[in-house]
């Protein structure tokens, strides 16, 4: 019978800490599940740069040591990928895409929409606005240590307010684009937007 009681305790407790935190259709993880649609790339840190790209020509280029010298942020969120676990808390650091702006000097962003491109060949495209204001970074860290290769080391995007499918791993160049061209997913079907509180799973959700 005590057992029974505390039992109910705990459970009420944490539902009372997890309420409104968990999406329509998604439920709690606990562990961190890898998700890749291929092999895990390896690039060398000495190899690897971050490029923002317009039109026509590149805008900015850091290696990993000009890219570690920008401003670093730390960030607690929620995730939330489309095959419906989500983590709560999570711990990452990084450099907001603010802070990459400013470093390329782009106060006029030359594209509403950006393409992300990493090492092996995942895309995945994302509003400018919902880049903006702390909304996303571009992370090399996380929970305090470097960011592992199968979790999108040595950085990846995170864009926690939307599917993580957009948290693209093994980030390498952002391409500005005029108009809101599929990724990887969403050009199989994924929705092109992917808010997880509108559900917005599947293109037509
Ligand atoms: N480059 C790349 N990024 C990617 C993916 C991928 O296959 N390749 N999978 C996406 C999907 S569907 C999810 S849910 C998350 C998974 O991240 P994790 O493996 O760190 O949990 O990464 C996203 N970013
Ligand atoms: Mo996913």
């Amino acid at each position: 019978m005590v057992g029974f009681i505390s039992r109910g305790f705990r459970g009420r407790k944490q539902d009372d800490a997890t309420a409104g935190r968990i999406p329509p259709g998604q439920h709690l993880t606990r562990d961190f599940p890898v998700l890749s649609a291929g092999p895990t790339p390896r690039t060398r840190l000495e190899d690897w740069s971050f490029i923002v790209e317009g039109d026509i020509r590149p805008v900015k280029e850091w290696s990993w040591s000009e890219f570690n010298a920008l401003p670093q942020t730390k960030v607690k969120v929620d995730i939330h990928c489309v095959t419906t676990w989500s983590k709560l808390d999570t711990h990452w650091e990084g450099v907001t895409l603010d802070d990459i702006f400013a470093a390329a000097g782009i106060d006029d962003p030359p594209g509403a929409y950006v393409m992300f491109e990493c090492d092996g060949g995942y895309t995945t495209n994302v509003p400018v606005e919902d880049l903006l204001d702390g909304k996303a970074m571009i992370a090399t860290q996380y929970e305090g240590l470097p960011l592992g290769p199968e979790h999108g080391g040595p950085a990846r995007v995170l864009v926690p307010h939307l599917y993580f499918w957009k948290s693209a791993k093994w980030v390498r160049s952002l391409r500005f684009m005029d108009s809101d061209t599929p990724g990887f997913w969403e050009s199989v079907g994924y929705h092109i937007y992917g808010d997880p509180w509108r559900e917005q799973r599947y293109s037509g959700d």
